[in-house]
């Protein structure tokens, strides 16, 4: 508890452009828990580098995030917004919680396995441990709830039995945290391929709308999206291209599934993606405004960057400075 409020922890890596669904999975809900929640957003840089990064690249990446944070709603003097990096408990943090975990743990992770298959090249001690890192993420503030989609929740397991073993040897240290499940979270999918979820690091650009797509090229991508030839508006398993579309306008409107079908009741797919297209770049374009409005206020997102810094550096060193002692370093005079 931060004051009378629970802390809410979550990040995301810059590793990527933004998509929509990210935006419509992770980032539109966070924008109303600060009133319920103390919350801290982490630009989880030290996570980027478990996979080779250019150096410019996850620079101008990891401030592409952090403004985006903000365009998209997230006010900096109620939610803590901050680069991982520039807090060193984390990896502090991480280093003693590897000493409290078991390779065996480790070993079954599926985002492990998934990732050393795809990075055979340089198959690190640090993607191994990445979980660790995490944990400590969470753990380092206390936090009671964590928003994460359901690729994460093995990994949010995995936290809470660390924490759960700490506490079981050297009594209460850490909260331990709960999945924080919002409304039914919206799972997107690739426009290219419905039975893959969109994801950042897809190499076809045609599968994701980047929340900094222009309405042009959204609009395009929509009328190329993957469907089918039966030809009808329905939420159906035999036609996973449209659902996923439904599912999108749904998300952007607000109507349901069932106010969808009959608004596009007898209409054919072309005008449906075209309202789609339409409903996503209106979306996204004052996000896209505020984005670049943003960006060339170079002062005012440098202020935040430090202010919010120091607010994380300051919660995550109580935890850390409790860790320590108990762990048995010695107390500094
Ligand atoms: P990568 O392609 O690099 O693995 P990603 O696009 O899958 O990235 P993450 O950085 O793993 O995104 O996730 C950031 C957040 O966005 C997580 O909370 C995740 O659950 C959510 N998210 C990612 N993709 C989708 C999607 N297609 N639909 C809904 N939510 C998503
Ligand atoms: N592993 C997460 C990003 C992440 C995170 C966290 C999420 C790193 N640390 C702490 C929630 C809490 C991902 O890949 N989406």
């Amino acid at each position: 508890m931060i004051g009378d409020k629970k802390v809410l922890f979550s990040g995301m890596q810059a590793t990527g452009s933004l998509t929509l669904g990210n935006y419509l999975g992770a980032l539109q809900n966070w924008v109303n828990l600060a009133d319920e929640y103390e919350c801290f957003y982490s630009v989880v840089d030290l996570h980027s580098i478990t996979v080779r990064q250019d150096p410019a690249e996850l620079r101008t990446k990891a401030r592409n995030l952090l403004t985006l944070y903000i365009a998209a709603g997230l006010d900096p003097k109620k939610n803590c917004l901050y680069y991982q990096s520039h807090v060193s408990g984390h990896a502090e943090l991480a280093w003693i919680l590897n000493c409290f975990t078991y390779m065996g743990e480790l070993n079954r992770m599926t985002q492990f396995k998934d990732k050393s298959a795809k990075h055979a090249d340089n198959i690190n001690a640090g993607l191994f441990t990445y979980p660790v890192l995490m944990a400590a993420d969470i753990l380092l503030y206390q936090a009671d709830v964590v928003p994460v989609g359901k690729d994460q929740l093995q990994h949010l397991e995995l936290t809470r039995d660390i924490a759960q073993r700490f506490n079981s040897i050297y009594g209460d240290v850490f909260t331990v945290p709960e999945p924080y499940l919002g409304k039914a979270g919206a799972k997107i999918m690739s426009l290219q391929d419905p039975s893959k979820k969109m994801s950042k690091s897809d190499e076809n650009p045609n599968a994701s709308i980047y929340l900094t797509d222009d309405t042009d090229t959204i609009i395009r991508k929509f009328k190329r999206a993957v469907t089918d030839s039966v030809g009808v508006v329905k939420h159906s398993e035999e036609q996973p291209g449209i659902s996923n579309l439904i599912d999108i306008y749904s998300a952007c409107t607000g109507k349901s599934v069932e106010e969808i079908e009959k608004e596009f009741d007898g209409k054919g797919y072309g005008d449906f993606k075209l309202a789609v297209g339409e409903t996503v770049a209106d979306l996204l374009k004052p996000l896209n405004e505020r984005f670049n409005e943003l960006s060339k206020d170079k002062e005012y997102i440098d202020g935040i960057i430090k202010e919010n810094a120091e607010k994380a550096q300051y919660y995550s060193t109580k935890t850390l400075r409790k860790v320590q002692k108990k762990v048995g370093f010695p107390v500094r005079p």
